[in-house]
């Protein structure tokens, strides 16, 4: 048997954690039988979803928008931005909801790190200048 999901968000089971599963069985003479098993539900990481606009030209401070989300209850606790211009990363706050970036030279990528609340590594999403 194979649940969807959505079923287990109905039973309760809606992030990751370790959960009792049980299920019962009846045969034609109304006899039952009673079985548990443990389900362990992993956390997911979240996905990182920056925009901005695709290019900017040097000198001109560029923008980067930042968002995520998490199918489970996970928030983010921090933001990291590599600007792919060999800058050192900057760190944000949970809170920022952009980051700005003024380019000296030249780069082909950004890219927008998220920390969350309950999985510490870091999960990437990439903007490509065009
Ligand atoms: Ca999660």
């Amino acid at each position: 048997m194979a649940l969807s999901w959505g079923e287990l968000a109905d039973w309760g089971i809606s992030d990751n954690g370790v959960f009792t599963v049980g299920a019962t069985a009846t045969n034609g003479e109304d006899r039952t039988a009673v079985a548990f098993a443990t389900l362990t539900v992993r956390n997911t990481p979240p996905t990182v979803l920056p925009s901005g606009a695709a290019g900017v030209y040097v000198g001109q401070t560029y923008v980067v928008t930042l968002a995520a989300t998490d199918p489970g209850a996970d928030t983010v606790s921090q933001w990291q931005v590599y600007w792919g211009d060999g800058s050192l990363p900057e760190v944000f706050p949970s809170d920022a909801v952009t980051a700005a970036h003024v380019y000296m030279r030249p780069a082909r990528w950004t890219s927008a790190w998220v920390r969350s609340t309950r999985i510490p590594r870091l999960q990437p999403s990439y903007l490509i200048f065009l």
